[in-house]
């Protein structure tokens, strides 16, 4: 019979692209979904998985639903990506944040041990456990110094797992994983939000892309590939945690500077800090501007990370560069606008 698995924050972005790996290798798997008044499907949808999984009522925040959902699903594999994941976010609502992505894990953890299961558990962690960075390029051994209680959160979770490991012998793995990033980005973060603002300022439906610190760099890779990473480290023989990235680090400011090439649109920079702009050289109007609101309390300036580990021992690297992951974000948004079809 085949493996099965439960997928925790199965609406969002990796959910989806881990569904569809799973499906295609065989997989029954179960999409563990927060339920309100409407069902997020979307990105779902738009790989074509949606028909093919079967959805169960889930929230991190109730011990007795985890519990019930759990035992009676009694998977293979649980991946857990669900989580409040916007770090900006995370200032305004800190203890809602600790609570599912630092508790959440715990209470994951404690029904899988209470079990007695022998599942395979993923947790999402995060290369915004780095933080202030402490060197660079950031491997496994790295020390951490969160910048954000998104931070934080991820990284009690990332203990509590280190340490379910080592005190239950439970098979719990970590994947620190870096930005990753595809058409079905969430229009929040910075990737997204510049390819969706851009494609609607070339066809008339914007003015101005409003950003926040645009000499921040980030490891930018495509979530297709980071999946398949999560996916490999649950078939070692060891629970072990392990680092995806591609090496390469890149501003917000270039690649807010690609995708506009990506439409047709030359920028000229212009001054600094708050008073940074960006115009388009063609039409001479400013299509950029850095916004004071967009800034963080406390940022995260550099992150690249070191893959060698996943490389080794997984056979893991990246596939897509960020050219290619820009060109596919900018013509699905170019697409979605000029078809009226955008649906997150
Ligand atoms: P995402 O698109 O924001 O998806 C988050 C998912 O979690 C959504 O399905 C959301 O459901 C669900 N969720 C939120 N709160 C929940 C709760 N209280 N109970 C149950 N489900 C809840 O995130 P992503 O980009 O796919 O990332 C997946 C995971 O990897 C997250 O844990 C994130 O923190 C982590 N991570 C992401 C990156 C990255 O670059 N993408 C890098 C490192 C780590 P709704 O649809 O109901 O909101
Ligand atoms: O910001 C800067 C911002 O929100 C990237 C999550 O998936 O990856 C993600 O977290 C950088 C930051 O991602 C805007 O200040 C400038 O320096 O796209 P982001 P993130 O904070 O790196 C990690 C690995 C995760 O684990 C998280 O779940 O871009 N930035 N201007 C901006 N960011 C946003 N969102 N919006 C702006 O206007």
């Amino acid at each position: 019979m085949g493996k099965s698995a439960l997928i925790t924050g199965i609406s969002g972005q990796d959910g989806a692209y881990l569904a569809r790996l799973l499906v295609d290798k065989g997989y029954k798997v179960y999409g563990a979904q927060r339920r309100g008044a409407s069902l997020n499907t979307a990105r779902l949808e738009e790989l074509g998985v949606l028909n093919e999984i079967e959805t169960v009522p889930f929230e991190l925040l109730e011990y007795a639903n985890i519990s019930s959902v759990l035992n009676q699903v009694a998977p293979d594999e649980v991946y857990n990506l669900a989580a409040q994941s916007f770090v900006g976010t995370s200032f305004d609502q800190p203890l809602y944040t600790g609570d599912v992505d630092g508790m959440g894990v715990l209470r994951m953890l404690e029904v899988l041990r209470s079990m007695g299961s022998k599942a395979r558990f993923y947790q999402a962690s995060t290369s915004e456990m780095f933080g202030k960075v402490k060197e660079t390029p950031q491997n496994e051994e790295t020390p951490f110094h969160p910048r954000s209680p998104y931070a934080v959160a991820k990284l009690y979770a990332h203990w509590i797992v280190v340490n379910y490991r080592e005190s239950y012998n439970m098979f719990a793995t970590s994947g620190i994983l870096f930005n990753h990033e595809s058409p079905l980005r969430g229009a929040e973060f910075v990737t997204r939000k510049v390819t969706l603002a851009l494609a609607r300022i070339v066809q008339g439906e914007q003015d101005v892309l409003s950003v926040g610190n645009v000499e921040a760099e980030r490891d930018w890779g495509f979530a297709g590939d980071y999946v398949e990473g999560m996916w490999r480290m649950l078939q070692q023989d060891e629970p072990d945690d392990y680092v995806l990235a591609t090496g390469r680090t890149t501003k917000v400011r270039d690649f807010i500077t690609a995708s506009a090439k990506a439409l047709d649109l030359d920028l000229e920079w212009d001054g600094e800090g708050e008073q940074t702009t960006a115009t388009d050289k063609k039409s001479g109007k400013v299509i950029v501007r850095v916004d004071p609101q967009f800034f963080r309390p406390a940022e995260v300036e550099l992150l690249l990370g070191d893959a060698a580990k996943a490389k080794d021992k997984l056979g893991w690297e990246p596939t897509v560069q960020l050219e290619e992951l820009t060109e596919m974000m900018v013509r699905a948004d170019y697409d979605r606008i000029k078809n009226g079809s955008l649906k997150f």
